[in-house]
């Protein structure tokens, strides 16, 4: 997922070396290896800061076309982001890890129980980026105390392009979903990277496996994928429920269908999963509570409720009210008539953004005459988006409407 703040850690170990430990380069790299499975990593892999000038070329190219939408932090220095040794000149030896976080269970299920909502399989445990850093430190400060040598660590936050470090680390490779795809573990692999100032022997760089397969391409509700390799996260459902802070553009409303916060299809889809196992990670299980929650008590959380429920998780990252608004999509996609109350009830709530939503699940939910009679309200709302999303209701061609409007 993605991430905007910073995520350095610099460690530094003892200048003082052991002679007892003092390692020939590749017995470093062994004892690293059983080091990092010690600490539950799943995939361990070497490579050198100068292993992706290509995706760095392919990075520009994104950001040119305007693919990032909104994420700012992803196009600040994006020349850090391209070539590693810009973000530190110091680096000789990049490590790449991975932690096995697959499914108990199809997380394509879900998707047809529509008065629940889908929470994205990384998102329905504790906050990965907790976990995996902290073991991250443990490594890097082994791997300093070992050689003297500076290390950072990285998780997704920082300006590291970790899916391409991954693929020339040799841990998989980046299939057409542009996700990191391991014949080992599928599609389910979190990434962190460790920086070192010290020279390791480099692994040889995955190839590409996808072949003709295009199963991802073809499944992907919103078409995300302008080419294959190629996303456009503006129209991903996971950039629109998780990333994008205001009304979700209308034209994606429908196919969010009940996704409230992210979205696994073009993950789940790849035939690479047949290999792929259980994490084994307690911590980033699914909880009970977050695998198919019903909308109907989503509805009811007020900030407190909310934060309680997402304590640990990354989903609290995006605040109460981004996430009623996404559940206020799946209302109005649920065709279930009983959860109209809900949105009748957000329709007074004192976000905007809600409110906002809640016309919209509504004007999906009753007949248009019931709608109609509640044209009154959009005369006393103060906000202008919302009276925006009232007067595309109510147009005799809703849709339409509000692509005018948009536009
Ligand atoms: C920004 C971001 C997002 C954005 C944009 C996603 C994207 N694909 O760029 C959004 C919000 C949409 C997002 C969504 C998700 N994310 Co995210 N995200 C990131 C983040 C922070 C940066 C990724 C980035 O640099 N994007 C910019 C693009 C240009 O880079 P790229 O994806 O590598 O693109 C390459 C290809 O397009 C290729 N390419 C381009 N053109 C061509 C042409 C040809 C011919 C070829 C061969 C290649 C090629 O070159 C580019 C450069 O290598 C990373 C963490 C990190 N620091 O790396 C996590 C990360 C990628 N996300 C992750 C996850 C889990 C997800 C989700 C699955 C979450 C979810 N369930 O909702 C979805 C997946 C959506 C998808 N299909 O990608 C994991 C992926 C783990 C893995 N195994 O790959 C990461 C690595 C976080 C982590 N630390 O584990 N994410
Ligand atoms: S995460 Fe969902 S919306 Fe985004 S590219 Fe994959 S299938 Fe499409
Ligand atoms: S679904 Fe097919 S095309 Fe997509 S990443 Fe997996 S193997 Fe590659």
């Amino acid at each position: 997922m993605a991430g905007g703040g910073a995520g350095v850690a610099h460690l530094c170990g003892p200048r003082l070396l052991n002679p007892a430990v003092r390692l020939s380069p590749s017995d470093l790299k062994a004892a690293l290896q059983r080091e990092a499975r010690a600490l539950g990593f799943d995939a361990i892999g070497f490579t050198a800061p100068d292993a992706t000038s290509e995706a760095g070329k392919y990075f520009l190219e994104f950001l040119g076309s305007g693919g990032h939408g909104d994420m700012d932090w992803l196009a600040a220095n994006p020349e850090r982001r391209a070539d590693p040794r810009v973000l530190w000149g110091g680096v000789r030896s990049i490590i790449m890890l991975g932690v096995n976080y697959g499914p108990d269970d199809d997380p394509l299920d879900i998707l047809a129980r529509r008065s629940h909502g889908a929470i994205s399989v990384y998102a329905q445990g504790d906050d990965y980026h907790d976990v995996i850093k902290k073991r991250l430190k443990v490594l890097a400060r082994w791997l300093a105390t070992i050689t003297g040598d500076e290390v950072k660590v990285f998780v997704d936050t920082a300006a590291v392009m970790e899916k391409p470090l991954a693929q020339a680390a040799g841990i998989g490779w980046q299939g057409k979903h542009t996700n990191l795809v391991s014949r080992e573990f599928g599609s389910w692999l979190f990434l962190g990277a460790i920086y070192s100032a010290t020279e390791l022997p480099r692994d040889d760089a995955e190839a590409d496996h996808c072949g003709s397969c295009r199963a991802c391409q073809d499944i992907c509700p919103t078409a995300a994928f302008p080419a294959p390799y190629k996303l456009d996260a503006r129209r991903c459902i996971s950039y629109l429920t998780i990333e994008n802070k205001g009304p979700i553009p209308h034209e994606f409303r429908k196919s969010i269908g009940n996704r409230i916060y992210g979205c696994d299809d073009c993950l789940a889809v790849c035939p690479w999963n047949k290999f792929a196992q259980a994490g084994r990670e307690q911590k980033l299980a699914a909880r009970d509570t977050l695998r198919a929650p019903a909308l109907a008590d989503l509805a009811r959380l007020d900030d407190a409720a909310f934060r309680a429920l997402f304590t640990k998780s990354p989903v609290k990252r995006i605040g109460r009210d981004r996430f009623i608004r996404n559940v206020l999509i799946a209302i109005g996609n649920s065709g279930d008539a009983s959860l109209a109350g809900e949105a009748r009830r957000l329709l007074d709530d004192a976000s905007p953004l809600v409110r906002g939503a809640a016309v919209w699940a509504l004007s999906q939910l009753i007949t248009r005459d019931a709608f109609a009679a509640l044209a009154s309200r959009a005369g006393g709302e103060p906000d202008v988006t919302v009276q925006q999303e009232w007067r595309a209701a109510l147009s005799p061609h809703p849709e339409e409407r509000a692509a005018r409007l948009e536009g």
